[in-house]
């Protein structure tokens, strides 16, 4: 059995203002070179098909076009989705009776977690995400009733989307809550031979399961902390019966806008801008800044100062090629110093005024403190919350 297992796709995304949608258009067409190369017996998509719980018309039309075109790359491979925490479920299901026509299950309820999809001689349990306190008895059930249905020997693969205890989060996007992680067998994941897992941005095993459960990671870094530090792909899967120790390979996806920090090392305001003005002109790129702070805070005029060297190289249709974002700030030791003494721990806030955490916040993030009128409101909440 061979499967292609990716997830994360976050179609949709609007970053700092641009809409990716074309970019999730190109790595869907990398996806179905894939498939015509590797024929898998399956493609697998563990969870965050969108960006958001209402994707625009753009995003909408570029997930149907593309996930038609894997199809047709590959006309008899059952292509199963699953709905992550990212997804709407029910606006995933919507159209699923629609889409069996073209191969494709989509899972976005319990109900539809029990149905097993039968692949190159093995089964697929799709388990739609769900509250971490619902999903063991859910993957348990799903995935004794698909071993019963596949008998002793075909390998039988869950798809599920989940924060596994143990993951590497290490450029992720967005911490998770620790508390949502469970391990594999908390999560009633530990029956089957395979587990292709998303909702981790970074290819990874789960530590002590050898290749029985991984993420595959998002084809396409969603954020900067999660580009240049790996490279993101997808992977093939075979497994030869139940039991057997799946054999994973995996295949990159090139991003068609690449997510830079420049330069590689801190620098001034100064050093920054001429490293963007720098920059190479001749294909489309995002970038953050990265910039060393002696005080507190960049100059005020920062921002206006990077976009407006950024707007010097436009496309044909007038769009920036060099996207500026953000800056990644590293403060002197003197400012950092200065931020670990604001921090508290649990104990210590829950005592604390909010007027007082809020102040903390901004001076830890360095950013501007409070105005009277911003103060004003905090203090009104203070006397509401006493009487
Ligand atoms: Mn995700």
């Amino acid at each position: 059995m061979k499967i292609l297992h990716t997830s994360d796709w976050h179609l949709g995304q609007s970053f700092f203002g641009y809409d990716r949608c074309s970019e999730g258009a190109d790595m869907m067409r990398q996806l179905a070179v894939i498939v015509a190369d590797e024929r898998p017996d399956a493609l697998v998509v563990a969870g965050d098909v969108f960006h958001n719980a209402m994707p625009s018309n753009e995003a909408s039309r570029t997930y149907v076009a593309g996930v038609l075109a894997l199809h047709e790359a590959l006309p008899s491979m059952p292509i199963v989705i699953i709905a992550g925490n990212h997804d709407s479920a029910a606006r995933l299901a919507a159209y699923g009776e629609l889409w069996r026509l073209a191969g494709v299950t989509i899972a976005a309820s319990r109900r539809e977690a029990m149905v097993p999809v039968p692949a190159g001689g093995g089964m697929i349990v799709p388990i739609a995400y769900q509250h971490p306190g619902a999903l063991p008895e859910v993957a348990t059930a799903a995935i004794a009733a698909a071993r019963r249905a596949a008998g002793a020997c075909a390998p039988v693969v869950a798809v599920a989307h989940q924060g596994i205890v143990g993951a590497d989060y290490t450029g992720h996007y967005r911490q998770p809550f620790l508390a949502d992680s469970l391990s594999l067998a908390e999560a009633g994941l530990d029956g089957a031979d395979y587990v292709a897992l998303g909702h981790i941005h970074r290819p990874q095993p789960v530590a002590g399961t050898g290749n029985r459960a991984r993420y595959c990671g998002s084809p396409l870094p969603v954020h900067f902390d999660e580009a240049g530090h790996y490279t993101h792909s997808v992977d093939i899967v075979e497994i030869a019966e139940a039991g057997a120790a799946p054999v994973i390979h995996t295949v990159p996806i090139s991003p068609a806008v690449p997510l830079l920090t420049v330069p590689d090392v801190p620098v001034t305001l100064d050093e920054a801008l001429i490293a963007l003005e720098a920059l190479p002109a001749d294909a489309p790129c995002y970038v953050r800044l990265n910039v060393a702070v002696k005080g507190q805070w960049l100059p005020g005029d920062a921002k206006e100062r990077a976009i407006e060297v950024a707007a010097r190289v436009t496309d044909d249709n007038g769009v920036v090629v060099k996207r500026f974002c953000e800056f990644a700030i590293t403060r002197d030791e003197a400012t950092r110093a200065d931020a670990s003494a604001v921090t508290a721990d649990v104990e210590e806030l829950s005592r604390m005024e909010p007027l007082e955490a809020a102040e903390r916040y901004l001076r830890h993030k360095g950013m501007e403190p409070l105005s009277d009128d911003e103060r004003g409101i905090f203090e009104a909440i203070q006397n509401t919350a006493i009487n």
